[in-house]
């Protein structure tokens, strides 16, 4: 993580956060975290171009891991200024096996300095976050900005699914204990159970098949479960009849399989203040505004237990996000930075 302070007048005043993360999926866009570091920065230089100084400090923050790539853990960064980093996860391993821990002693990090990272309530006055939208809805809307007004709580699963490795030619079909047919039919439960239910979405996005030649059965697999909805029953709910459903595939089907948790987080709201300040800031500049969920998870999820958080949303071509077409308008983002400013200007201390 990556963190620059614009000091205020008043020197060693609390800050206001601005930021996200810099990292992002497997083949991403451009725009997914990086907007909101940008757009921090763009905000800050243009203060200090005019050497103007606000009552409180700006901290403009580049957090390191967020999208949980790597290691089977997410919102670290976030977490750790946050004050409520679990040391737990230094021992998850990549799929190499190598650990959190590890790795970060190898980028010359030191694991335990984490705790001394965390952010106390007096030096925070509260988190805003610019975001892509990445859904349709402010492009449907024919809007530049929105306001969020809640983050989708999140469930994550590893399952690991044992049959019995054998010969692709041999084995008759009636005798196998195939761990990737198993495995199938769990994903399509996956997707059964989250279109039963109102607002959840599950996606099965990572899959490994063991020892994966064309010949032979698949012995093991292992694979991911992401579920989600902007109501924690909602969510535990889809969660508990998805885990239901695939160990009754494996019972029928004379697989083993583990299911194991490897993230969670609550839905979370964002402040009513810093909803109301986002919006007058809008509506000043002349633009409606427009509320809404987001349904991807966000940095803002971890700063929540320290401060007020509040998010611009900014519109995205197709709500297209997690892929290379990921795009914004440069006028949008003019747009969003003019507003950071306006809602900078007359930001008053909670
Ligand atoms: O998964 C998410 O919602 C975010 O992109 N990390
Ligand atoms: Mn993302
Ligand atoms: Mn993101």
């Amino acid at each position: 993580t990556v963190v620059g302070r614009y000091e205020s007048a008043i020197p060693g005043a609390p800050a206001l956060l601005l930021g996200s993360h810099i990292d992002t999926v497997r083949d991403a866009g451009r725009y997914d975290g990086t907007l909101g570091v940008i757009a921090g920065l763009v905000a800050v230089a243009e203060l200090s171009k005019r050497s103007e100084k606000l009552p409180f400090a700006i901290e403009v923050v580049a957090f390191g891991d967020e999208e949980g790539v790597r290691f089977p853990t997410t919102l670290t960064s976030s977490r750790a200024l946050a004050g409520i980093f679990d040391p737990a996860v230094l021992d998850l391993c990549d799929v190499e096996g190598v650990s959190l821990r590890k790795a970060l002693i190898a980028f010359s990090c030191d694991p335990a300095a984490i705790a001394g990272v965390a952010k106390s309530r007096e030096e925070v006055l509260a988190y805003v976050e610019v975001h892509i939208e990445q859904g349709p809805v402010l492009e449907s809307a024919n809007l530049p900005v929105g306001v969020v007004t809640a983050i989708n709580g999140v469930r994550r699963l590893a399952v690991a699914v044992i049959g019995e490795a054998g010969h692709a030619g041999t084995v008759p079909m009636q005798l196998r204990r195939d761990a990737l047919t198993a495995a199938a039919e769990m994903v399509l439960s996956v997707e059964r159970v989250a279109n039963s239910l109102p607002d959840a979405v599950a996606t099965v996005g990572r899959m490994e098949v063991f020892p994966c030649a064309v010949n032979v059965i698949p012995g093991s697999v292992q694979f991911t479960i992401d579920v989600r909805s902007p109501d924690d029953t909602h969510r535990d709910a889809a969660t508990e009849e998805i885990t239901r459903s695939i160990r009754k595939i494996a019972a029928d089907r004379r697989v083993e399989v583990s299911i194991s948790a490897t993230h969670e987080a609550p839905a979370t709201a964002c402040s009513p203040v810093m909803i109301d300040a986002l919006s007058r800031a809008i509506k000043h500049l002349g633009y409606a505004t427009r509320l809404l969920p987001s349904g991807a998870g966000h940095d803002a999820m971890a700063l929540a237990q320290l401060c007020h958080i509040g998010m611009l949303f900014v519109r995205c071509a197709g709500g297209i996000s997690h892929n290379p077409k990921e795009a914004i308008s440069l006028q949008d983002a003019d747009i969003c930075v003019r507003i950071l400013l306006e809602f900078l200007r007359n930001f008053k201390p909670i």
